[in-house]
């Protein structure tokens, strides 16, 4: 049985081989006709579920979505669920308006949380913390607490990794990949899912 990881963001799905080495996962890349659900949802975990049964219904292949954003805490959570689309452009274009927006902020509090969602492959057996049933999915969150810099730096991963800045003194772009999974939101999301996807698949 496989998993497919129903994402357009080819640098989560790559973060999700990485993460689920053993478990056998496909992309949206083997079906073409898959048609990506608009995300009305207003919380990470609606939006992860939106995507996840569309997976689902539409191929009927167990599948694992993610919603995941950078939540600023001088922005009142901005632009938290709308982080893909905080503004039109590039990832570059969407953490050099932040940086602006933050220009003389003291506050630089933020994190980034993922919600990943498996709908299509439950088991009826109960859930424990920090697995979560919601309806016929299931569901883990990850956090990683963290500072917006003042400038960008690095080149690694994607998004607003330049400008995160870890309580290390590094921003999250200047870790390698395996570094980023050890401590991301989507590590820790992941590292949730992973005990039981290994029961499944
Ligand atoms: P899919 O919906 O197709 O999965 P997406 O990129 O649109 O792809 P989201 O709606 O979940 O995904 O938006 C998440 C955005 O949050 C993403 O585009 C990045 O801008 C940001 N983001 C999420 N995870 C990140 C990470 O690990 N590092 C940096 N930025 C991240």
């Amino acid at each position: 049985m496989k998993l497919l990881i129903a994402t357009q963001n080819q640098h989560k799905l790559e973060e999700f081989r990485r993460l689920f080495a053993t478990v056998p996962l496909i992309g949206l890349d083997q079906f073409p006709r898959f048609i990506m659900p608009e995300e009305t949802g207003e919380t990470f975990q609606e939006n992860a579920l939106i995507k996840a049964q569309a997976g689902f219904d539409q191929t009927g292949v167990p599948t694992l979505a993610d919603d995941s954003g950078l939540v600023v805490e001088a922005l009142n959570g901005r632009p938290g669920v709308h982080s893909a689309r905080y503004v039109e452009g590039t990832d570059k274009d969407r953490y050099l308006a932040l940086l602006q927006e933050m220009v003389g902020q003291s506050n630089r509090g933020a994190f980034f949380t993922t919600v990943l969602a498996l709908v299509g492959a439950e088991t009826s057996k109960p859930v424990a913390q920090p697995l979560k049933r919601v309806g016929h999915a299931i569901v883990t969150q990850g956090y990683v607490h963290g500072a917006i810099a003042d400038t960008a730096a690095g080149v690694n991963g994607f998004g607003y990794d330049p400008i995160f800045r870890l309580p290390s003194g590094e921003n999250m772009a200047e870790l390698s990949p395996e570094e980023k999974m050890r401590c991301s939101h989507r590590g820790e999301a992941a590292g949730f899912m992973a005990p039981f996807l290994r029961k499944i698949f």
